[in-house]
């Protein structure tokens, strides 16, 4: 297919974020991106990844065909085959599977929020198996969003781009200025901060946001729940809550001044290390230097205490009335319809076999926002066999071997499958392993809606493909052509089909908005005033008694993590220091970008972050290899010594791997920050989330 040459409008998604982009078509190749200015969320920028596109999509090691292994797993032989043989021999396996050990024994994995994102659930749904994953939900997004829908019935995003711009923002183990994800993008969170708005962040990094904030809360990892419930108790009883709003529009306000009555700012500091005056001046602050937003991050999920750690931040926004007005944090307004996942296609058998999901109900079960199957568990049956045997693993832009904890533990995990497939741009780690490897398609060469901010929409963009590169298949179109080869209900939908049933709402056709680009909802505010929150008792709900019907506690309460100081002495003996991984680059996202130049040059090595104290303790200078060592394994980083970090805190890179190197494990064990982490219990309860922020570690010179 021939694309017209000249400029045309897309939307960057290396990331959630959604940036508008002008990409310049020649002679069949994207030959130049650059932002488009018309875009109220992106403000007519792009980041370094976005303007990079073209390194990637044009690189030599992108996979343009389908390969076939023909050697041992892990030998990285491969052949080239046409789509039609994969896919025929990818189908007869999968129907093979489905016959012999049921379609739960077929699990479907994929990585964070990408344009194919439901469509993978769709195949998982109509294939049979209640198995399809994805290594955020968990430990990323799940907690925020259902914490949020139990509490207020709905998920809310700060106000950035309102008539009324923000007094305060408090951005809560969250750096949007680098990672700018999904309630919100970079751009404008920097204009409120230019425009004067009063910033606080909770982080035991200064970050690239909190360098741009009046107050830095430096807090030991793991312990956010603590610093939030003391914040509650003295928002409170120093009488700065929004008396109005909580007697009209709260309940449990009483249950909950009991349960927080203990948490002293003495308390508070002793646990976190935040120094109480600290604490004190952010919650004055949030709660009366109105309108606030609060902007919080993945951080406050990876941890095993991530419900109530997400519900003692939440109940902020409902104490002092932040919920829905302008400059404060508003709910989304959602344009399209939802993705047709076709989930009365899995079999009602089918949702008791899901992974996890009689333990984790709000990761697994009925009420889950999105039920998925709990990774840990799912890696440990194509271990063992328990409870039962998964013999086959698809996955769509997902890396485990990089993303996932106990990445050895992955390893075997994908060395016991009768089969691996995996669709991805590059020959990553996890491919190698794979019996069939799958060329997807980038960005400016597929067809999307995006709906922006992404988990609070208020706009729909759509585009056009503009250019194809080799064999490269969009992944949408992959899944649907192996339901075709398998007979599956709704595998004759098209992929236009599906978007413009998603698009009947506004009335256009997906090439009708993709000629005019965007549509915008008009912004609307308070509209609990006369309806009430979308909860069961239409208010803000800061005891929760969905949740006590549920099994879990209605009231937030603190967890020492599990790994510390505190909690383990012994270990902490031989790992001294508390561990966070995985804080953003501006370069690369996950596990992607490190075969692009540009982006390598300015980011060339894994880094671990330290205090200057913490660094001369151990003889460590900036830039010096280090090896940091957890009771799991040892990995090098190069350290980055500075004053903008708590002292006593490690805080590591996560993705790395090395796809220069000529063997096929692309060094992936060597940096890899989820070598030391653990997929062990303890878990969360309600979500299953595992602690990737608040281990411990050692750190010596190499
Ligand atoms: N230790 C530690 N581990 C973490 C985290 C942490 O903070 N610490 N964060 C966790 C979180 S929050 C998340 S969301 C996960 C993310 O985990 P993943 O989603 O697995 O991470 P990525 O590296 O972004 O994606 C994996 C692959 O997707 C490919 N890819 C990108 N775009 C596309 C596409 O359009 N199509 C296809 N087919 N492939 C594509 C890339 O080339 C890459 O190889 O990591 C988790 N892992
Ligand atoms: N450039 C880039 N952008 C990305 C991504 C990427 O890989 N690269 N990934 C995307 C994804 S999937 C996600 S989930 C988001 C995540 O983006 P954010 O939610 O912004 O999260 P992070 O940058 O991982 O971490 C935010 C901050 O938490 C701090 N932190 C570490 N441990 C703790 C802790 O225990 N408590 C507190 N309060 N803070 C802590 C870190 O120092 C870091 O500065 O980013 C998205 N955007
Ligand atoms: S911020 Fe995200 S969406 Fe925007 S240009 Fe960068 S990678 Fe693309
Ligand atoms: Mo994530």
């Amino acid at each position: 297919m021939a694309f017209p040459d000249g400029e045309h409008r897309s939307v960057c998604r290396i990331c959630h974020g959604g940036c508008a982009a002008r990409l310049t078509v020649a002679g069949g190749r994207v030959t130049r991106v650059r932002p488009w200015p018309g875009s109220p969320f992106s403000l007519g920028r792009m980041c370094v990844k976005g303007l990079s596109t073209p390194d990637l999509m044009y690189h030599p090691d992108r996979l343009v065909r389908p390969q076939k292994r023909v050697g041992p797993r892990g030998s990285g032989k491969f052949v080239p085959v046409s789509w039609d043989e994969a896919l025929a021999d990818i189908a007869a396996r999968l129907d093979g599977f489905r016959r012999e050990t049921g379609p739960e024994s077929v699990a479907l994995g994929q990585g964070t929020g990408r344009h194919h994102y439901f469509h993978v659930i769709r195949f998982a749904n109509t294939f049979g198996t209640p198995n399809w994953y994805e290594p955020g939900l968990a430990n990323c997004f799940i907690p925020r969003i259902t914490v949020s829908n139990l509490t207020y019935g709905g998920f809310v995003a700060g106000d950035y781009y309102g008539e009324v711009p923000p007094k305060t923002i408090l951005f809560w183990g969250h750096n949007p200025l680098v990672s700018g994800p999904d309630g919100e993008l970079a751009f404008p969170v920097k204009r409120a901060l230019a425009g004067g708005a009063y910033g606080i962040a909770v982080d035991p990094r200064r970050s690239e946001t909190a360098r741009r904030c009046g107050l830095w809360l430096p807090l030991r990892p793991g312990t956010d729940a603590a610093l939030a419930l003391s914040m509650i108790r003295a928002i409170i009883e120093e009488g700065w809550y929004d008396k109005e709003f909580v007697a009209t529009h709260t309940t449990g306000f009483d249950d909950l001044r009991a349960r927080v009555a203990g948490c002293t700012p003495a308390w508070a500091e002793a646990v976190t290390g935040v120094p109480a005056r600290d604490m004190l001046e952010a919650a004055r602050r949030y709660a009366l230097d109105k309108p606030s937003i609060l902007d919080w991050g993945v951080a406050i999920e990876q941890n095993p205490n991530s419900l109530q750690t997400v519900r003692a931040v939440a109940l902020l926004r409902g104490l002092t009335g932040n919920l829905d007005v302008p400059g404060g944090d508003v709910f989304g307004h959602d344009l399209v319809a939802a993705y047709p996942v076709l989930r009365q296609a899995l079999p009602p058998d089918a949702l008791g076999k899901r992974i996890g999901a009689d333990r984790f109900k709000l990761l697994g079960g009925f009420r889950a926002f999105m039920p998925s199957a709990h990774i840990p568990g799912l890696f440990h049956a194509m271990r063992t066999g328990d409870p039962y045997r998964v013999r086959a693993l698809l996955l769509f832009g997902n890396n485990p071997l990089a993303t996932v904890a106990n990445a050895r533990g992955v390893y075997e995990a994908l060395r016991a499958l009768d089969l691996l497939v995996v669709a991805d741009h590059f020959l990553t780690p996890t491919a190698a392993l794979a019996d069939y490897v799958l060329p997807s398609a980038f960005w400016p060469e597929i067809d999307q809606l995006i709906e922006l901010p992404l988990v609070a929409p208020q706009a729909v963009f759509a585009h056009r493909k503009v250019a194809t590169v080799g064999e490269c298949r969009q992944n949408e179109l992959i899944l649907s052509d192996l339901a075709r080869r398998l007979g599956l209900p709704g595998a004759d939908e098209s992929l236009t089909d599906i978007l413009d049933q998603r698009l009947k709402p506004i009335g256009l056709t997906f090439d009708a908005l993709a000629d005019r680009f965007m549509v915008r909802a008009e912004p609307a505010y308070r509209r609990y005033a006369d309806k009430g929150f979308r909860t069961p008792s239409r208010k803000v709900e800061l005891s929760c008694k969905a949740l006590s019907r549920l099994g879990y506690d209605p009231l937030p309460s603190f967890a020492e993590p599990p790994e510390s100081p505190v909690s383990a002495p012994g270990v902490a003996a031989d790992f001294p220091l508390v561990l966070t991984t995985g804080a953003r680059r501006p370069e690369y996202f996950h596990s992607d970008g490190r075969q692009s130049p540009r982006l390598r040059a300015r980011r060339p090595d894994p880094l671990a972050e330290l205090g200057v104290k913490t660094a001369a303790k151990f003889g460590i200078a900036d830039g010096d290899w280090i090896r940091v060592k957890s009771p799991r394994g040892a990995i090098r980083m190069r350290a980055k010594v500075s004053q903008d970090i708590m002292e006593g805190v490690v805080s590591i890179d996560h993705g790395w791997w090395f796809p220069e190197r000529g063997s096929f494990d692309f060094g992936a064990f060597e940096s890899n920050a989820n070598v030391l982490t653990s997929d062990a219990p303890p878990y969360d309860p309600a979500f299953g989330s595992y602690q990737l922020r608040g281990l411990l570690c050692a750190v010596e010179k190499e």
